[in-house]
């Protein structure tokens, strides 16, 4: 009787192997390594919503009711070189480059902000469903973030969803995706209230690495809003650029794997 039950337990196994590959079940995440090449200066009134890096300097959106801005940043000194107060009824969040316009998320209300790159000059407007978190521009398609574990891909036209990809990892479902970067094919994503930025595979979901920054130093560690909240990508160079809300630094980083 025992050997009957072995090979029905085999079949089992792989049965559910078979069918893990089928689904394209997520392996465990790399954990990546890093050097931290150097730390600049940051405003530590900004609550960093989105960062990128573009010609040598920084734009960034900041969040808050009533504090709410656009800025463009010198990288080296913090400086700030230009800046756009938003409403005081918007809280700003993520922020994207497409051409010579620059697009950034509202909260809640369904409704972001699309300006002249150069002048901050208001362009129009775009809409999306529900919450918006983390903004980023792949080429062809916007990447939003609203907090769970979807990412939503926008015609840039249109900002009309092309499709959706549930983030998973080995364990699960990954959610509290919030500042995005996209970057050599991948979508970098800040976890909300957690060190870590994920790794994902735009096609599957699947997040390939981790980056844990919890051995950053961190300028309010006591405050438990003040978390890693920007991601900026120098493909000059190849650093990784990391800040946070009120963080008074940006973090340059050289990852490994
Ligand atoms: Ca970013």
């Amino acid at each position: 009787m025992r050997f009957p039950v072995f090979r029905s337990l085999l079949g089992l196994a792989a049965t559910a192997l078979l069918l893990s590959s089928c689904i394209g079940e997520a392996r465990e995440p790399r954990r990546l390594t890093y050097e931290l090449v150097s730390s600049t200066p940051h405003d530590p009134f900004a609550s960093t919503q989105g960062l990128l890096l573009h010609e040598g300097v920084y734009y960034e959106s900041t969040g808050g009711y009533g504090k709410s801005t656009l800025r463009r940043v010198e990288p080296a000194s913090g400086k700030v070189l230009q800046i756009r107060d938003l409403p005081p009824t918007a809280f700003g969040e993520g922020l994207a480059l497409r051409g010579d316009r620059l697009y950034q998320l509202e909260w809640k209300s369904g409704k972001g902000f699309l300006y002249d790159r150069e002048t901050f000059e208001r362009v129009g407007d775009f809409r999306y469903e529900g919450e918006g978190w983390g903004l980023a521009w792949d080429g062809s398609r916007f990447i939003l973030s609203d907090g769970t574990d979807r990412l939503r891909f926008l015609d840039p036209e249109t900002f009309a969803v092309v499709r959706t990809v549930n983030v998973r990892d080995h364990l699960g479902p990954v959610d509290q995706l919030n500042e995005l970067e996209f970057i050599e094919g991948k979508v970098y994503a800040n976890r909300w209230h957690t060190d870590e930025i994920v790794v994902i595979d735009p096609g599957s979901g699947h997040v390939e690495a981790v980056l844990n920054l919890a051995a950053l130093e961190r300028p309010r560690p006591s405050d438990p809003e003040a978390v890693l909240n920007g991601i900026a990508w120098d493909p000059g160079t190849r650093l990784l650029h990391v800040t946070g809300k009120r963080w008074t630094r940006v973090h340059l980083l050289r990852i490994g794997e």
